[in-house]
């Protein structure tokens, strides 16, 4: 077989209906589904190139050389597959800013092997890229789809049946989404670490389980219906909950800073004057405003002079990975 370099792009993903916790870490089995939408401008675009002389992956992360310990395990999976043996350069660059709280393990797994099916010629279908890009990162799973999308918690101890699947395409509703950055600083508690962590320690962790099937139905009908008052209400009330389940571990994780607040309470009062906004936040500082169709222009003004808010970013819904070269 001769070794092509391919280059991928996927965006990344917001959930409305969060994934908080593991059903198998070592699998990255999710404990519960989720719901997100897909994101067009906010992407990371990835290229693998297979190369005969190499001896180990290279990984270069926005022009930086990085260590590629996270991704081999994925490379080695795609070179088991194809019985091809080649070590691979990969060059992988994100269009927003890295550990910003906008996901970009998401985007980046989702890029990555879209890239390295088509470097290595395995031919996955999009539920074979969903669990592959699951193994990198749970949220990745569901970056493979566009628009409007449900991951399965699966049953299976193999993982067979946890990949994510389209729910909705973007046109169905061109909902737009505007993210306010409240700080450019690290998270102080990494997604993975904080969701092991509330569900080991949290008396609350019972109760975010015991309430995800009947936020997925709703969350499932009001796609389905595109009724925006029923999203709204199962949208911000999962944040919440993930939010309130993490704040009651112990020691408790607090990932909200004064201008996050600032921002909930903002698009709460946007919302009471008429404005189709409603939050979301994940495991940081950021808020992620979810708007009705042209509604997004004007959430991002007013998030945007909000004490503490560096820089908001709008994006519409978009397309799930694809190969691009
Ligand atoms: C989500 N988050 O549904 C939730 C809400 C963060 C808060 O998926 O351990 O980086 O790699 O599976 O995918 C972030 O978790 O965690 C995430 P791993 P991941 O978007």
């Amino acid at each position: 077989m001769s070794l092509q370099p391919a280059t991928a792009r996927a965006g990344a993903n917001i959930a409305l209906v969060k994934y908080w916790g593991k059903r198998d870490s070592g699998l990255n089995l999710p404990a519960a589904g989720s719901i997100s939408i897909t994101l067009a401008e906010l992407e990371t675009q990835t290229t693998v190139a297979p190369m005969a002389d190499l001896s180990d992956d290279r990984l270069e992360l926005d022009g930086q050389s990085a260590d590629p310990a996270r991704i081999r395990p994925v490379l080695d999976r795609f070179r088991a597959r194809s019985g091809v043996d080649a070590r691979c350069r990969v060059e992988t660059r994100n269009n927003f800013p890295t550990g910003a709280g906008l996901a970009s393990s998401a985007s980046g797994f989702a890029a990555l092997v879209t890239a390295a099916d088509a470097a290595f010629a395995t031919g996955l279908d999009e539920r074979g890229l969903s669990i592959e890009a699951r193994l990198g990162s749970g949220s990745a799973a569901r970056s493979i789809f566009g628009g409007f999308v449900e991951m399965a918690s699966g049953t299976r101890v193999d993982g067979s049946d946890a990949h994510a699947s389209a729910l909705a395409d973007a046109p169905h509703w061109p909902l737009e989404v505007v993210v306010a950055i409240t700080t450019r600083q690290a998270k102080a508690v990494a997604s993975t670490e904080g969701m092991n962590h509330t569900m080991s320690t949290s008396p609350y962790y019972p109760a975010w389980l015991s309430g995800m099937d009947a936020d997925l139905e709703q969350a499932r009908n009001a796609i389905a219906r595109r009724d925006f008052e029923q999203l709204v209400a199962v949208t911000e009330s999962s944040a919440l909950k993930m939010h309130a389940s993490a704040l009651a571990a112990q020691p408790g994780i607090l990932y909200w800073h004064a201008a996050t607040v600032a921002c909930l309470h903002e698009i709460r009062s946007m919302r009471l004057a008429g404005t189709g906004v409603c939050f979301t936040v994940d495991a940081g500082p950021q808020v992620k405003a979810v708007c009705l169709p042209g509604q997004g222009k004007r959430v991002a003004r007013r998030l945007a002079d909000i004490d503490g808010v560096e820089q908001v970013v709008q994006a519409r819904l978009g397309p799930g990975a694809e190969v691009v070269s």
